[in-house]
């Protein structure tokens, strides 16, 4: 039995209890008499466990109420975590270099393209290369990464990332945008890694 109940048991207990004896008392010339320290031990029950169970049941609606409390609280830290974490690192990095050509990269992108090799030194925080030319078109960068410290490479224009490779260590990966004539950011966006020195210029002419 919950405590809840209990605490309505009492209670009921209580009121006929109260009814019986106020009949009771006026029906029987000397009641309570003898029965008296009975009559007050039964209040003194009814009343003390009527409390008792209402305390508890108190205690039982407070803990319930802090479980959800805390659940709603959990679910509200998930919602809020949940977003991956996102540096505007890269976005610092790019200075005022890459200004020429305002022209629309998928209007004017015709052309052979090429593919340019690039690697990352394989101790240091730097590329091979700090320019790379390509003809305007689609435009591949192989990118090899012989470190243990994961890089990668992404193309960018005006501070916007237009294309790049996953962020790996060990391996090979390339990289295609279609880009028309300009100059172009490429930059390794891991943070603070660009700031060190892997971040150079591509030319598309
Ligand atoms: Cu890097």
């Amino acid at each position: 039995m919950s405590n809840e109940t209990l605490f309505y048991v009492f209670g009921i207990a209580l009121a006929v209890s109260a009814v019986l004896v106020s009949i009771a008392g006026l029906r029987m010339k000397d009641f309570p008499g003898r029965a008296f320290p009975v009559v007050v031990l039964w209040f003194a029950i009814l009343v003390g466990g009527g409390a008792t169970f209402a305390v508890l049941h108190a205690k039982d609606e407070k803990a319930e109420k802090s479980a959800e409390l805390e659940k709603a609280g959990k679910e509200i830290e998930k919602e809020t975590s949940s977003g991956p974490f996102e540096s505007g690192a890269s976005e610092e990095a790019e200075g005022g270099e890459a200004e020429e050509a305002e022209a629309e990269p998928e209007a004017a992108a015709k052309g052979p393209g090429g593919t340019v090799e690039l690697a990352a030194n394989p101790t240091e925080l730097a590329f091979d290369k700090t320019e790379l030319t390509s003809k305007p078109g689609k435009v591949t960068i192989e990118f090899e990464n012989p470190s243990a410290i994961p890089h990668n490479v992404a193309i960018e224009k005006d501070g916007k990332e237009l294309a790049g490779t996953a962020t790996f260590a060990e391996g090979k990966e390339s990289v295609s945008a279609e880009l028309a004539p300009g100059t172009y950011t490429f930059l390794c966006t891991v943070p603070g890694h660009a700031e060190a020195g892997m971040e150079g210029t591509l030319v598309v002419k």
